[in-house]
């Protein structure tokens, strides 16, 4: 005889069932609108299939595939529904990982050659028919040995490889639909017919386990959702997104670009690029010099015993690249500035009067990111870092952190970036003397003194346990790129760690010898992310003081190109970025020319301008806003970029 059980729901309502109910039995006791939408289910905390039998009293969460639960099984069991097709149209193709990803999903197949764009419509109809079908999904448990087994019989060696880095004693799972098998750990839909509204997206390569030393394999992109409005609106998005990416744009906009035989992840800036790079620089450089800061430079290259010094070989050096052989001693190009930036404090005897002593620099570093992690400017290997380091005493260690906060807000203003997060990074116990130095007591001591300096200049934050930099926490402030990947700008962090190795010191008022904190800041991220960033947020119409192309002239006829060049001489003197369009076009041609490169101010002139001494200005995305004198013209132009306003606004 079976027992009765209760089931508690979300709401703290309960019902009694028979022990054994599904989780599908209970929506449909519930509503056969529910049973139709659920996808999945939470049975005491655990994310379960609906079919998992409940033998105990418990709680229950039902999730459709518009709650982020439900939405994350729809992609996984897409994925597998994805899989499923490639194997049907190519038998030969070995299936590798196919997770969920925000709002997509991917698998990665080795196959010979790669996906055309037809291929992925032929795929998706497979799909569309596999899931018609309504297969049922079942799930499986097995040993590992057993898992082995079955798929060296299917020949699936890439999941073979998976399971034999998995512990002997645990029990796997996979999911079965019809005679296609995946290892997975679930939870999926129970049926293929709950899978409606997807659509592929793209396919590009992927090494197999991200290592450029393994085989390529073909991953392809897709995504689904539970409605056809929800599915629209998403791909939408997508349209949108690509039009800010900045990847397209910085070609369109000739902001940068990367060559084959420089290499991957190492851009080139072009001369419109650069005018963006040596604004940001000059914004930085002014707020700086008003805070205190004092430039350096160093060089980009030092010997290994640097490193050896600073924990960067025992920490860090995954992300370096090899050493270089000179004379017979180890050299490496810099990853970071700071060990530089330790030997000039130290080239002279600091008292505490001195501190704190903040020296920045802008230093190109390089990095070895994998090359599936590289993302246009996003994640590069040469890149310029928005970098300073601030020698300071405990007690001035607060008010120094805090001030840095502010001055990543104040430039967060300026280019009006609201959407961000604070992520307070933190060490990992576990990882301590592997990727963080081993002083249990001093991170403990240091977060709590991070903590207290946000807690009392009013910041919001998130705590995330495991995301420190080797040296000691840090303030990350996160933000989306316009595909939806997210990224660290700004970031300022506390090392009390290295200092000490630096042998660093400053004599305090009873004349002993102490060490000093050093803070790790970054406001503006590397150049190349805070640009990559900049194109997509402004989706490349700048503000007029970081706009490329400033104003441009636009000569009606050619009997009025001489006013024109002497109203860009007039302003070139003023240091404004303008240019005359002297082509024999129509004025409409060259008012549509402009706007395609984004160039903010147009100054139409005509007989009657060259008369009165005015133009007639248009602004890009406002329109026309009638006859000015030059002079007035060039002073609110002016004043426009002097005071880097970040939108346009008529002056009263
Ligand atoms: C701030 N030593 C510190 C420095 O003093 C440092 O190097 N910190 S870092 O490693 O976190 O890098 C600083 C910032 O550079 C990051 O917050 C991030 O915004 C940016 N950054 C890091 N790696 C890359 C990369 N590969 N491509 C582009 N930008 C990057
Ligand atoms: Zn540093």
């Amino acid at each position: 005889m079976s027992n009765i059980i209760t089931i508690t729901f979300p709401d703290a309502s309960t019902r009694e069932y028979e022990s054994g109910i599904n989780s599908l039995q209970i929506a449909e006791s519930i509503g056969p609108r529910l049973a139709q939408d659920v996808v999945v289910s939470k049975v005491d905390g655990e994310l379960r299939d609906l079919s998992y039998p409940i033998e105990l009293n418990a709680s229950i969460e039902l999730f459709t595939g518009e709650a982020p639960e439900g939405h994350e099984v729809l992609l996984h069991s897409t994925a597998h529904l994805m899989a499923q097709a490639v194997k049907e149209i190519y038998p030969k193709a070995q299936v590798t990982i196919g997770p969920a990803i925000e709002n997509r999903f991917y698998y990665d197949f080795d196959i010979d050659g790669t996906f055309s764009d037809k291929d992925l419509l032929r795929i998706e109809e497979k799909m569309h028919e596999l899931a018609n079908r309504g297969q049922i999904v079942t799930r499986k448990e097995m040993s590992r040995d057993d898992a082995i087994t079955l798929f060296k019989k299917m020949g699936e060696h890439y999941k073979v490889e998976i399971i034999e880095d998995i512990d002997p004693g645990e029990t796997l799972s996979a999911y079965q639909q019809s005679d296609f098998i995946d290892l997975c750990r679930g939870p999926h839909v129970p049926n293929t017919g709950e899978i409606k509204y997807f659509k592929l997206l793209n396919s590009s390569g992927a090494y197999w386990r991200g290592d450029e030393k393994n085989k390529m394999l073909q991953r392809i992109y897709g995504t689904v959702f539970s409605s056809k409005k929800s599915l629209k609106k998403y791909l939408n998005f997508l349209e949108e997104a690509k039009k800010r990416d900045h990847r397209k744009i910085g070609r369109e906009l000739e902001i940068y670009i990367f060559d084959e035989e420089v290499g991957p992840g190492l851009p080139l800036w072009l001369p419109n690029g650069t005018i963006i790079l040596d604004e940001l620089e000059d914004l930085a450089k002014e707020s700086e010099r008003k805070a205190g800061y004092k430039r350096v430079r160093t060089p980009h290259l030092s010997k290994s015993s640097l490193y050896e010094r600073s924990g960067h070989l025992e920490h860090y050096k995954d992300s370096m690249y090899p050493a270089m052989d000179i004379d017979g001693t180890e050299y490496y190009v810099k990853p970071m500035n700071c060990p530089h930036h330790h030997k000039i404090y130290a080239a002279s005897p600091k008292s505490y009067r001195d501190l704190p002593v903040r020296l920045a620099e802008y230093g190109t570093c390089y990095r070895y990111e994998k090359s599936g992690q590289l993302f246009g400017l996003m994640r590069v290997r040469s890149m310029q870092m928005n970098d300073a380091h601030i020698y300071c005493t405990p007690e001035q260690f607060k008010e120094e952190f805090l001030d840095v906060c502010r001055m990543y807000l104040m430039y967060f203003e300026i280019f009006g970036i609201e959407k961000y997060m604070m992520r307070l990074s933190l060490h990992d116990p576990a990882e301590l003397g592997k990727k963080y130095v081993d002083d249990s007591d001093l991170w403990i001591k240091t977060e709590k003194a991070v903590k207290e300096a946000l807690d009392d200049g009013g910041f919001n934050y998130t705590e995330i346990p495991g995301e420190a930099a080797f040296y000691g926490p840090k303030i990350d402030v996160q933000v989306w790129s316009a595909i939806g990947k997210e990224f660290t700008l700004a970031t300022n962090q506390v090392d009390f760690a290295v200092p000490g190795r630096f042998n660093l010191t400053y004599t305090n008022a009873d004349g002993k010898d102490e060490t000093p904190l050093c803070i790790h800041r970054a406001p503006l991220s590397t150049h190349e992310r805070f640009v990559g960033f900049l194109i997509e947020h402004y989706a490349g119409d700048f503000p007029l003081w970081l706009a490329p192309r400033q104003v441009i002239i636009l000569p009606v006829s050619e009997k009025v190109h001489d006013y024109g060049r002497e109203i860009v001489n007039e302003m070139f003197e003023k240091g404004i970025r303008c240019e005359i369009d002297t082509r024999p076009e129509k004025i409409g041609a060259k008012i549509r020319q402009a706007e395609l490169s984004k160039i903010p101010v147009m100054a139409i002139i005509g007989e009657k301008e060259v008369e009165a001494r005015t133009i007639s200005v248009r602004r890009r995305k406002i329109g026309d806003q009638g006859s000015i004198p030059l002079d007035d013209f060039i002073s609110e132009i002016l004043d426009e970029i002097k005071t880097r306003r970040h939108s346009y606004r008529k002056t009263e």
